[in-house]
């Protein structure tokens, strides 16, 4: 559900543009009047407090200007076929046009296109030689921009006039992409962060019911995994004496991956690191930076292992032809497998579909067992997405960093009131909200919002909560308080939607509660580079995942040996792995 969220975020790109930030002579109809200005101000005063500045601090404004300071924006959001305003708001008369002009920031609509024409539009401005001066790329076209002089260095500009809650939010990635980003230590533009890679760290799942059944502990190293798995397939685990369960569930068509039956962790265990799309960079013990796959004898342990699993058939037969929505749906869903590797929400859909089998199903997240006697890590890496960029023509530079404060604090629920949230994020269903914003600025919904839903079900008290906040804790409560009455219903949907967040958020063993400990015991290999690639190895990559996955399928189901693994490392440098290590190296 929360990738599902995330990819229709991620669809509605925002393309708007901003032209022309220069003094405006601004006429007293726009003049500051909604509630937003006090607020406003108020933050203002305060980010002045806490930032003091040798200088003049009391002068610094970070949400806007002392004069009216008039920008020139290209919108494509308006033409987009998924979008509706809400109410009355129209493209000159919204609520974020207003909260602009009451920070001095008067917009004017340079020009209106398509979102399919907005980047032809913007590169013919570009050439043109008048061009916008606020605009966003995706992150591969970033050291073109910088080549070509069109974008400012807003390296001091950050410095400066980011907020402490802008600073915060490109912390949400551990500020991988804020990083990425720099070339020679200075800044060019500043990264869209809707990625929280500790947050989204794979968990193993397990079916608590049937270690309870057979007596069992939870697993804490590979070794006793697989002897989990073997009880799980030869011992009848969910007593109805068929033959019909067995271990590990695996997604044999892409088994690394970002879903259920991600093979990664495993590897992660032995100390080798592929992460989801098999081009990760980690640090050796010289300081290079080497692929993550690098390490041969880890994953020959992992592989032998896995092997292994198969010859005595605690992984399935035929996971070769499974993907993660098979796992999903019929093979944890339906209670045959009882362990998995996967993100938070990867038991919320099995979890409500096998307990309309098995009411006494009970499925929980625990730290993924060590493989080489050491606590097991998870790779961590983000990379810019969307990057919004101020122009080098431009005489304000510092007019991006405000917009983005604005943005960070009025669309993130931990920044603001449930009231400005609703009205600057807005309802994502219908859109409008944080879609005429200039930049966007809403983070992932990780941790924080978390721990405040946690807080609220445990005391009963849903007053701070924000409304997507509400609905999810409505729907658990509803859930634990069927289980306390002995009225569940797993074919209640509201039963099921409010066991599948519980899985997700509630108890010792939610997977937030594995990740929060992951987090405070640093459990993660940070990517030692996150750059964009470069065309060349972004085409091999494709090839090299493939030649990737192909080789450990075939290892596990024993048509190639363990030890091929060292050939097909030679063939994987030469076909490109090679250039990419290189690459990273070089631009570091
Ligand atoms: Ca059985």
């Amino acid at each position: 559900m929360k990738k599902k969220l995330l990819s229709v975020l991620l669809a509605a790109a925002m393309t708007i543009s901003l032209a022309a930030c220069g003094q405006s002579s601004f006429d007293e109809k726009g003049s500051p009047s909604s509630e937003g200005i006090s607020d406003t101000s108020d933050s203002s005063t305060q980010q002045t407090e806490d930032q003091a500045d040798a200088d003049s601090p009391e002068e610094i404004n970070y949400y806007g200007f002392d004069e009216p300071t008039t920008v020139k924006i290209g919108i494509s959001y308006a033409a987009a076929p998924d979008f509706t305003f809400y109410g009355g708001e129209t493209v000159d008369n919204n609520a974020w046009l207003d909260l602009y002009k009451a920070n001095n920031i008067i917009t004017d609509v340079l020009y209106e296109v398509d979102p399919s024409q907005e980047q032809t539009k913007l590169s013919t401005a570009i050439m043109s030689g008048d061009y916008p001066d606020v605009f966003s790329s995706n992150a591969s076209e970033y050291r073109n921009y910088v080549e070509s002089e069109a974008v400012a260095d807003i390296t001091e500009a950050y410095e400066k006039y980011a907020s402490e809650e802008l600073k915060a939010y490109m912390e949400n990635d551990g500020g991988m992409a804020l990083e990425s980003l720099r070339i020679d230590g200075k800044l060019y533009g500043l990264p869209r962060v809707n990625n929280d890679p500790y947050a989204s760290a794979h968990v193993m799942w397990i079916r608590k019911d049937w270690l309870d059944n057979l007596g069992l502990e939870i697993p804490t190293t590979m070794e006793e995994l697989q002897e989990v798995a073997r009880a799980f397939t030869f011992n009848d685990p969910d007593g109805n004496g068929q033959n019909d369960t067995y271990g590990l569930a695996l997604d044999g068509i892409n088994i690394i991956n970002d879903s259920l039956g991600n093979a990664d962790p495993i590897f992660n265990a032995f100390g080798a690191y592929l992460g989801k799309n098999g081009l990760t960079y980690v640090e050796d013990e010289n300081g290079e930076i080497v692929w993550g796959g690098a390490n041969a004898e880890g994953m020959k342990a992992a592989l032998q292992m896995l092997q292994d699993m198969y010859k005595e058939g605690t992984i399935a037969r035929d996971f070769i032809t499974m993907d993660y929505n098979t796992i999903m749906e019929e093979e944890a869903g339906a209670g045959r497998c009882g362990i998995w590797f996967g993100p938070n929400w990867a038991a919320m859909n099995p979890s409500a579909t096998a307990t309309q089998k098995d009411l006494n199903c009970e499925m929980i997240a625990v730290h993924v067992p060590s493989g080489n006697g050491e606590r097991a890590m998870a790779y961590a890496s983000s990379s810019a997405g969307t990057v919004y960029y101020v122009s080098s023509k431009c005489e304000h530079p510092e007019m991006l960093i405000k917009l983005f404060n604005l943005s960070v604090k009025y669309q993130n629920a931990d920044n603001c009131t449930a009231d400005e949230y609703n009205m600057y994020y807005g309802d994502s269903a219908n859109y409008s909200g944080w879609k005429t914003s200039i930049v966007y600025g809403g983070g992932p919904d990780g941790n924080r919002t978390n721990a405040a839903l946690v807080a609220s079900v445990e005391s009963g008290n849903a007053a701070n909560l924000n409304a997507k906040q509400i609905e999810n804790y409505n729907s658990i409560k509803t859930y634990m308080d069927a289980v306390a009455d002995g009225t569940l219903d797993p074919a209640d949907s509201a039963h099921q939607r409010g066991l599948a967040l519980y899985t997700v958020h509630i108890g010792d063993h939610s997977a937030w509660s594995v990740i929060r400990d992951m987090m405070a015991n640093d459990d993660y290999v940070l990517a030692a580079y996150n750059g964009v690639p470069s065309e060349e190895v972004s085409n091999n990559a494709a090839t090299l995942k493939k030649l990737l996955v192909e080789t450990i399928v075939k290892t596990i189901t024993g048509a190639q040996n363990v030890d091929s693994y060292d050939s097909f490392l030679d063939t994987w440098y030469a076909m490109g792995g090679e250039d990419a290590i290189a690459e990273a190296n070089e631009l570091r």
